[in-house]
């Protein structure tokens, strides 16, 4: 049974948010190797590819159940900020966000009934219990170690360590994830 138009619609819709997340977390890498912090920077990198495999399993979901996907312009991101807490404040606030966006398509999937975009989407709700966790525990740890350069830079080398899920990969290119 191929998807209801509405789900697509919210689908697509998600899809430029999930892309929108990537950019600006490219943005904060971006904002953080001025600053000279490569673990940071590398974190914020490895999180632009999470996100747009996050874009990329909708992209295959949608085309899976005989759907059309649109992709529409993507707005800008921020580009500075005004400490490093200041910025994974924003990433907090902004998963905070993306986990209203995500329980919004579940309640368009219980409203149709469609229960495969309904199971679909509980790897996002898991997924965003984990980012959501994620951000407040760094954020934690910069306002714990305000003004400490030493313990910035041990959270710096922890952060340069970050690589991309296995998965990312071939979800982005429609592979199957062994
Ligand atoms: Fe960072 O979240 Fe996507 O879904």
């Amino acid at each position: 049974m191929s998807i209801d138009k509405e789900m697509q619609d919210a689908i697509n819709e998600q899809i430029n948010a999930e892309i929108y997340s990537a950019y600006l977390y490219l943005s904060m890498s971006s904002w953080f190797e001025d600053q000279n912090l490569i673990g940071f920077s590398n974190w914020m990198r490895c999180q632009y590819l999470e996100e747009s495999m996050h874009a990329m399993k909708l992209y295959n979901f949608v085309n899976e159940r005989s759907g059309r996907v649109v992709l529409k312009p993507i707005a800008g991101p921020e580009t500075d900020w005004d400490s490093f807490d200041g910025v994974f404040q924003h990433v907090a606030e902004h998963e905070a966000h993306v986990t209203k966006l995500i329980n919004n398509l579940v309640s368009i999937a219980r409203k149709l009934n469609d229960y495969a975009s309904e199971s679909f989407l509980m790897w996002y709700v898991d997924e965003q219990v984990e980012e959501e966790a994620t951000a407040d525990e760094i954020l934690t740890r910069l306002r714990m170690i305000k003004g400490d350069n030493n313990a910035l830079y041990t959270l710096d080398t922890e952060l340069k360590a970050r690589v991309p899920a296995p998965a990312v990969l071939p979800i982005i290119l429609g592979q199957p994830v062994v």
